[in-house]
């Protein structure tokens, strides 16, 4: 038989993520894909015939559990070098707002990843790739914002898709120009903002290099109007935009976002229950970042309940950065999730696939089911509240990508 699947994973504890089971696994559950797509997801009583006649490759997962694979829907994990010795200030007293001010922060990230080659800065920054693959990671978004020239930007954003093609993970490249101020516009901000949406932008959007337009808007960043302008941009060319909003003040930044029909809007410890409401008119998700909430020792909280009242889609991801977040494994996050937001595991595991995959445009991916890819991760668990219950170590034991095995 031709058409046969090239693949079936029997005796699965299966989380499909999707109706009539959700987040309650099948116990006895069976998998199969074709052609990197989903052929099969359910009951191994429900398969259509002997799973022999049915698959190419037959084998058992001895009652692991399965998942979708993860989905790291924010990071930052191209960049040169890294800031441990602005951890170090930080417990000397200084506070991360001071250490930018002064030149230190996004800033010194730029001047070491100005100076990378570009197989250099590749090198440095795939290890933190495999980490995040080795914890069940087959998606991951990957944001410009270290090079805060065009050449820079565009070099970050061609080792971003050459990490998911040494890899075998699906990359999304998300142009952050308006980070911080480069050095080159001090005083000129007007200009930055112009050079960013007339030059780069468009030079980006021309050869393909972004998915996404994100911007920082916060008192030590850009203001909303300048955003606003560059959003207005990005959605002449085409071109999605997402926001780190109200993250150390509310600035309305996440209904900012909302206003241009944002696939999602970031951080959100300060944002109010209007804002909620806004991003719930336009089907904005809530991307929640508990790593740069603990790294910086934050109080506030994001509004969670107010996004569980209006039905807003709450994604989990690591902000994985050299500054506010050097946090790498997704599943890490989904615990800090749970533990200082007060998620329930299946909300972190919701928010980590199906709610990730949609913060980044994705319906094809984050759940188990016929047609969708087969992202794929056999967990060395039994039950989907382990994967945020353990504190760090490596859980994820087989790992394919729109069918196909792969490892770190
Ligand atoms: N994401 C960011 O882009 C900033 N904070 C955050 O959560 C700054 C990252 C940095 O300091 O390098
Ligand atoms: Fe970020």
């Amino acid at each position: 038989m031709t058409d046969r699947w090239d693949h079936l994973l029997l005796d699965c504890r299966l989380v499909t993520l999707v109706d009539p089971h959700g987040y309650e696994p099948i116990a006895e559950g069976a998998i199969g894909w074709r052609d990197g797509a989903i052929t099969f997801a359910g009951s191994m009583r429900d398969l259509p015939d002997k799973p022999e006649t049915l698959a190419r490759v037959c084998e058992s997962a001895r009652g692991a559990l399965v998942t979708p694979g993860l989905v790291d829907c924010h990071t930052h994990l191209v960049f040169a070098g890294n800031r441990a010795n602005e951890f170090e200030m930080r417990l000397n007293g200084e506070s991360y707002e001071a250490i930018a001010r002064a030149g230190g922060g996004i800033l010194s990230s730029v001047h070491a990843t100005r100076a990378a080659g570009e197989d250099e800065l590749f090198e440095q920054s795939l290890p933190r790739a495999q980490g995040l693959l080795r914890d069940g990671a087959t998606t991951v978004e990957i944001k410009s914002g270290y090079g805060l020239d065009l050449d820079t930007e565009m070099k970050m954003l061609r080792v971003a898709c050459r990490i998911g093609e040494t890899l075998g993970i699906t990359v999304r490249t998300t142009f952050l120009g308006l980070h911080a101020l480069p050095p080159e516009f001090k005083d000129r901000r007007a200009d930055f903002i112009t050079t960013v949406c007339d030059e780069w932008l468009p030079r980006i959007a021309e050869e393909n290099l972004a998915d996404a337009v994100d911007a920082f808007c916060e008192g030590i960043a850009f203001t909303p109007d300048e955003v606003r302008r560059c959003f207005g941009r990005a959605r002449e060319l085409g071109l999605p935009v997402k926001l780190h909003a109200d993250q150390l003040s509310d600035l309305g930044g996440a209904a900012l976002a909302a206003s241009f029909d944002g696939l999602s809007a970031d951080h959100l410890e300060c944002a109010g229950a209007e804002a909620v409401a806004a991003m719930a008119r336009s089907g904005t998700v809530a991307v929640l970042l508990p790593g740069s909430f603990y790294a910086l020792r934050e109080t506030r909280l994001p509004p969670v309940d107010a996004l569980r009242e209006y039905g807003v889609p709450m994604a989990v991801a690591t902000d994985l950065n050299p500054g506010t977040s050097p946090l790498r494994s997704l599943r890490l996050a989904m615990n800090l999730a749970c533990t200082l937001f007060r998620l329930t595991p299946e909300e972190a595991l919701r928010g980590a696939t199906i709610h990730a995959a949609r913060a980044l445009g994705l319906r094809d991916r984050g759940a188990l089911a016929i047609g969708r890819r087969a992202d794929v991760v056999i967990w060395n668990a039994h039950g989907p509240a382990e994967l945020a219950y353990w504190i760090g170590g490596g859980f994820a034991s087989r790992v394919f990508a729109g069918g196909v095995e792969i490892s770190a």
